[in-house]
């Protein structure tokens, strides 16, 4: 492929912390599929960052191969999009230690991420969790990618990774390229909140029973549906201050029927919540029906999956090793 010929670039990664969730899909998934007919993309499964809350490794092990399997169910055809593992490219670890020392105490002390993980986690607030963001920086920098497409929570991170790309290429020249953020707007799921509390975000590793996995039975996301907090005024109307839980099922509707607020609120009219919660599970089961058969088909043939995520790590690797060394030039390191 010539200079002009070459797409922009895509990284985006999820860490295989848990399920997948809706908010995993709307937020960030579903835009990888979107973009991936336009990029040369890379979507990796970011185990590195998985650790920095504890994981049972056995579980670990299972759900990368899952996430794998989700990936390409999803829509994203291995042999157009570079599907990975993030340790298997130990260029990330590696530039993930130089840009912290080009990301400052204060920066990542701001980050909303750590402070509510380590509210969380107050037996382990350990140093990873702190420095997540300059590890994120380095995934996307080593591809020179120009878009990150995430959910809304991580707005935050991919602007630190600008910032820390604009303080290194200021002192050390045009290395890296600053990428940018691509967020779905707020009625497509920038931003899916838990079921059980809609003042929270739906987060796979919070067992709050909030959360609709991917791979859940019809009959699981129905239940999770009718159990969905709303409130008492059975008016199903769009106010997110007031109305968080109702407005977060309209949110979740209008991504997956493509239906305007408008025509929500006329659909449901006098209706009250019964049916409205109802027609929101069943377009979430349809919506995941294909993908759940799909990722269960794949995952029965182990040998494919590791097929592709060992061709598309020597793929990743090949790039990625490309920055480091200009970045190992750049800082004065001694060539091997
Ligand atoms: N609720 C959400 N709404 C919109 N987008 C979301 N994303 C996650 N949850 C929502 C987006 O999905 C991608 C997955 O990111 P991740 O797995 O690396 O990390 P995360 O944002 O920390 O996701 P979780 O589910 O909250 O994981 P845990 O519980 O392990 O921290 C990102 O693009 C994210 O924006």
């Amino acid at each position: 492929m010539t200079e002009s010929t070459k797409k922009p670039v895509i990284f985006s990664g999820m860490q295989p912390s848990g399920a997948l969730t809706l908010g995993s899909f709307l937020g960030a998934l579903k835009n990888w599929v979107a973009l991936s007919e336009e990029y040369d993309c890379y979507y990796c499964i970011v185990d590195l960052h998985a650790i920095t809350t504890r994981q049972e490794p056995a579980d670990l092990r299972r759900r990368c191969l899952e996430q794998i399997a989700q990936y390409i169910a999803c829509g994203l055809d291995p042999a157009k999009n570079t599907l990975f593992i993030q340790s298997h490219v130990p260029a990330h670890s590696e530039l993930g230690w130089i840009l912290n020392c080009y990301t400052m105490f204060g920066e990542l002390s701001r980050m909303t991420q750590f402070k509510d993980k380590s509210a969380r986690n107050t037996d382990n607030i350990n140093a990873g969790l702190f420095t997540y963001p300059a590890l994120m920086a380095a995934d996307i920098l080593l591809y020179q990618a120009n878009l990150v497409p995430v959910g809304d929570d991580q707005r935050q991170h991919v602007e630190l990774a600008r910032d820390i790309a604009t303080r290194f290429n200021g002192v050390h020249g045009d290395v890296f390229t600053i990428p940018e953020a691509f967020i779905p707007k707020t009625t497509e799921g920038a931003r899916v909140m838990s079921l059980a509390d809609p003042t929270r975000k739906m987060s796979k590793s919070e067992p709050t029973g909030g959360c609709v996995y991917l791979m859940d039975k019809p009959e699981t996301i129905l239940k999770s549906f009718k159990r969905a907090v709303t409130d008492s005024d059975a008016e199903v109307r769009y106010d997110i201050k007031e109305k968080p839980g109702v407005s977060n099922l309209m949110s979740i509707y209008s991504s997956t029927t493509g239906k305007s607020f408008e025509t929500i609120e006329a659909e449901f009219a006098g209706q009250g919540y019964g049916a409205f919660k109802e027609a929101v599970g069943e377009s979430v089961i349809e919506r995941f029906r294909p993908i759940r058969e799909q990722a269960e088909a794949l995952l029965q043939d182990k040998t494919y999956l590791t097929q592709v995520y060992t061709e598309a790590a020597n793929h990743a690797a090949y790039t990625a090793n490309k920055t480091l060394r200009k970045v190992q030039k750049k800082l004065g390191f001694v060539a091997k």
